[in-house]
């Protein structure tokens, strides 16, 4: 077999079938493989006439007929399919060779595998790659660890296939070493996850209060998407709430069962925060408000609680808190993308990745599911701050001042929802998180003094240096235990 090839897809399911007809299609010889080759056959058949394909039926096949560095990405399943076929591969390849995962691994896998591959003198790159089967064909952001080496062999390919951002730059760049690719996307969906659940919350509210049909709500999503919040799920979102179910004639939220699905991501994303010790509520009450949408025992055992049921709002009030529900879904947004943001720094400097979050927000502009406007303002605050000249996202003078535009209509529509009964977790959740970091004084110091109570904890004081106890179960007086 001619080594011809600029790069190899093994696993042509529907992820790996499209990124392989995106790099024939720009320009690049494809050499494809799957484990049932009658899935190679078939791609061959339909696709064929695309580009430059070689198809082949085994790993030693796949393996000859690529280009040195051989760059050979992987599409299969994540998990153990993944390792089964980086064992079967790896034996085949030499020094300076590079492996591509562009599954969804946990980022201590790739870690684990970098680490083992490397060993053998091969780069391995775990990639994340989102957009979904539309993205991966027709560009999608692309977020790759592994060695700069490796970035260099690869990283213009990459840059070809990806989706452009609206200033004509390739959403993909080298997050970082090793796992930092994999670890970026999967906070890009733990963001995903908090953004799909403040999106869902304010439809509810202008529902259930502003008393809106949900295709008058897909109208005001569609007014909000020609704003600040102009974004992927927002669009998407008017669209789902203006069909109407062709079976019954009801709009499709209605017939649709309100139990939510999680495939994993969001909870990766909460335990890694929880391990790291950074603050994520906002993701972490979107993973636990799709658990509890789909707890049925739970909530038929909870059914008949008490609660409050008002009247609508009509007319102009409706107008009013419709304007009300968008301050207070953008401010929620703002907050829960810089908890992403803190995260992506905290797991940079915990695995010492230095990870350019500005470059984040940039390679997130398009192709990637939280694809919004609103990216390009978090690139250029931290293109401005330098990448550890913001601690949070909120001390950027622009979103500080938004958020204090925003602040009263967020109070307002938490406090309707509190009054209401209209449970808005993210909305609200992402209220109390500004006034926690926002706050002079946390309730923490009175828990100080009861972990001190019951546990001799110690604490420390606002006045003077040193760590103290006090002698509760004595005469109160206070020593210096450090
Ligand atoms: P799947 O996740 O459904 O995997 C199917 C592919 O894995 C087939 O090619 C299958 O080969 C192969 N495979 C399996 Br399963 N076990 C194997 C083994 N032991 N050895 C060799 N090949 C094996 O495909 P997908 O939906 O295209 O997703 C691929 C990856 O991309 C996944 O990690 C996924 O999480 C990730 N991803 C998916 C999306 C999306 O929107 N779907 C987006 C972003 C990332 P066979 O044909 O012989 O069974």
């Amino acid at each position: 077999m001619n080594a011809s090839a600029q790069i190899g897809v093994t696993g042509l399911a529907v992820m790996g079938r499209n990124l392989a007809r995106n790099f024939a299609r720009n320009g690049y010889t494809v050499a494809v493989h799957n484990r049932t080759t009658a899935r190679t056959t078939e791609f061959v058949e339909e696709y064929g006439s695309e580009g430059a394909f070689v198809a082949t039926k085994n790993p030693q096949e796949l393996v000859a007929a690529l280009e040195r560095p051989r760059r050979l990405l992987v599409m299969v399943r994540a998990g153990g399919p993944t390792d089964a076929v980086l064992a079967e591969f790896a034996p085949l390849l030499d020094e300076g060779d590079i492996l591509i995962d562009g599954g969804n691994a946990h980022f201590e896998e790739t870690r684990r595998r970098e680490a083992e591959l490397r060993e053998r003198g091969l780069h391995f790159v775990g990639t994340g790659v989102s957009g979904g089967e539309e993205g991966a064909l027709h560009g999608p952001s692309i977020m790759p660890g592994g060695s700069a080496e490796a970035y260099a062999a690869l990283g213009p390919m990459l840059e070809r296939i990806a989706a452009r951002a609206p200033d004509g730059s390739p959403c993909t760049t080298h997050v970082g070493p090793d796992g930092a690719g994999h670890f970026v996307k999967m906070v890009h969906n733990g963001i995903e996850y908090a953004d799909m659940q403040l999106i869902s919350e304010a439809a509810r509210l202008l529902r259930e209060v502003g008393g809106f049909a949900p295709r008058q709500v897909a109208e005001v999503f569609r007014t909000w998407n020609s704003g600040r919040l102009e974004s992927y799920l927002i669009e998407i979102a008017a669209q789902v709430l203006a069909h109407t179910d062709a079976a019954t004639g009801r709009p499709f939220v209605d017939v649709v069962a309100d139990r939510a699905e999680q495939k994993g991501t969001g909870r990766w994303t909460v335990q890694t925060a929880l391990e790291l010790g950074v603050p994520v509520p906002q993701i972490a009450d979107a993973v636990f408000a799709r658990s509890l949408s789909g707890d049925t025992p739970l909530r038929e055992a909870a059914a008949g609680l008490p609660g409050p049921a008002g009247p609508e709002l009509e007319g102009r009030d409706a107008e009013r808190f419709a304007d009300q529900v968008e301050q207070a879904l953008y401010a929620a947004k703002v907050v829960s993308y810089a908890q992403g943001w803190s995260m992506i720094q905290a797991g940079s400097a915990a695995y010492g990745w230095s990870v350019d979050p500005g470059a984040v927000a940039a390679i997130w502009r398009a192709g990637c599911i939280i694809r919004a406007r609103f990216l390009d303002r978090i690139r250029a605050a931290y293109a401005e701050a330098g990448p550890d000249g913001l601690p949070t996202l909120l001390a950027d003078r622009g979103f500080a001042s938004e958020l204090g535009t925003a602040e009263l209509d967020w109070r307002a529509v938490a406090a309707t929802a509190g009054r209401r009964g209209v449970a808005a977790p993210g909305l609200t959740g992402a209220l109390a998180y500004y006034d926690s970091v926002r706050t002079s004084r946390l309730p923490a110091a009175l828990l100080q003094g009861l972990r001190d109570y019951f546990g001799s904890h110690t604490y420390h004081r606002t006045d003077r240096p040193g760590t103290f106890h006090t002698l509760w179960s004595g005469d109160r007086s206070e020593v210096r235990t450090d």
